[in-house]
């Protein structure tokens, strides 16, 4: 018999590359995605996979929707990918940020605690939970405190302490894969990445001159989704519940960024084409994260494949081949 597994957020990046590879080990996949006027399921046919999953229509904060989804999929395994996960939004959308990525995994917690109590379930949990914590931890594990910047890290460490205290107080198998920054040619097209990798395949064909960013002394632990996807998958496999970083350990400022992409299509300087726009600012930023995925290398055996330069030339290519 197949695995079934649900994935809410199915049409998101991580969503798209994680179907591909539950596709690929022979389980039956189940979307939870959320009904539009004229929906695309542009990253799932980017992969070519969109007839290969079978589409729930719902609400991750409409939980008659999420049971409906839980009862149709009858799922082994449930990976939660929904959210708003543009952290620049989330001050302008706190209350929807709060409602979908902080009580909507509770609402899916209950569902399957009523519905499949011997389901596995995956959180997505996430890096921007450290927030301010670079001054103590330059590199952040499990045991790191807390400290979020932002409304979205803020209803992330709920989501993150729901799925911990359901674990601990009725046995699910639930899981937190604090994923650090993970991107590929299917990433929002809001994140510093692809805004990066998009104007530079633009400035090479000569269709932009210009591009606006916020800070560009930030600094991210960048890895590919694809090998973070077979992460949160490997958690889920293991005998007993457990929360896992996932990063590189590797950390790279806007600036590196801008200095590999650039470099990428042959432009060596690319100060005459970046320019800082305070639009692009934050009220509070996180400047500094470095993931240490020991725990992940030591007990699931995951370890990284692509490395930073690769991923921002995968990008590129895949940009100026979209021309
Ligand atoms: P993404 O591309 O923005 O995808 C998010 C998905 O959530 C989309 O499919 C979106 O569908 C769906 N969604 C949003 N609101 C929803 C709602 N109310 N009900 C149901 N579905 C809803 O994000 P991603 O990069 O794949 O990330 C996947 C998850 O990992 C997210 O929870 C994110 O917060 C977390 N995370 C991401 C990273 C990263 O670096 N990528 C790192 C750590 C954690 P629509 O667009 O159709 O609404
Ligand atoms: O910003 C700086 C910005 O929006 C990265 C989400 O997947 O990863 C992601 O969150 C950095 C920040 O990602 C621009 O200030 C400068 O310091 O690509 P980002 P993020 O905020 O780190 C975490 C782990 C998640 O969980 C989230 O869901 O880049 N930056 N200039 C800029 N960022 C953007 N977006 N646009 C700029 O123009």
């Amino acid at each position: 018999m197949n695995k079934r597994a649900l994935i809410t957020g199915i049409t998101g990046q991580d969503g798209a590359y994680l179907a591909q590879l539950l596709l690929s080990k022979g389980y039956e996949v189940y979307g939870f995605a959320s009904r539009r006027v004229n929906q695309t399921f542009d990253n799932l046919d980017y992969l070519g996979i969109t007839n290969q999953v079978q589409i729930i229509f719902g609400d991750i904060t409409d939980q008659a929707s999420i049971i409906h989804a839980i009862r149709t999929s009858r799922p082994h395994e449930v990976y939660n990918l929904a959210a708003m996960s543009f952290v620049g939004l989330s001050w302008q959308e706190p209350i929807h940020t709060a409602q979908v990525d902080g009580l909507g995994p509770l609402y899916l917690l209950e569902a399957i605690r009523t519905f499949a109590p011997t389901a596995k379930m995956y959180q997505a949990s996430t890096s921007e939970m450290y927030g301010n914590n670079w001054e103590d931890d330059l590199t952040q594990n499990e045991t790191t405190a807390f400290r979020p910047r932002s409304p979205y890290g803020s209803a992330k460490v709920f989501a993150h302490h729901s799925t911990v205290n359901y674990r601990e107080s009725f046995d699910l198998f639930s899981c937190c894969g604090i994923l650090f920054n993970h991107e590929s040619p299917i990433r929002g097209q809001e994140f510093v990445t692809r805004k990066v990798t998009q104007a530079v395949a633009k400035i090479s064909k000569g269709l932009q001159d210009k591009l606006e960013l916020g800070n560009l002394d930030a600094r991210r632990d960048w890895g590919f989704a694809g090998d973070y996807v077979e992460a949160m998958w490997m958690m889920l496999q293991q005998d007993e519940p457990d929360d896992y970083v996932i990063a590189t350990g590797e950390t790279w400022s806007i600036k590196d960024l801008l200095d590999r992409a650039f470099f990428a299509v042959g432009i060596d300087d690319w100060s005459e084409y970046v320019v800082q726009n305070p639009l692009y600012m934050r009220p509070a930023e996180v400047p500094h994260l470095k993931g240490d995925p020991t725990k992940a290398k030591t007990k699931l055996g995951w370890e990284p494949k692509t490395s930073f330069g690769e991923l921002i030339d995968m990008m590129v290519v895949a940009d100026v081949k979209r021309l």
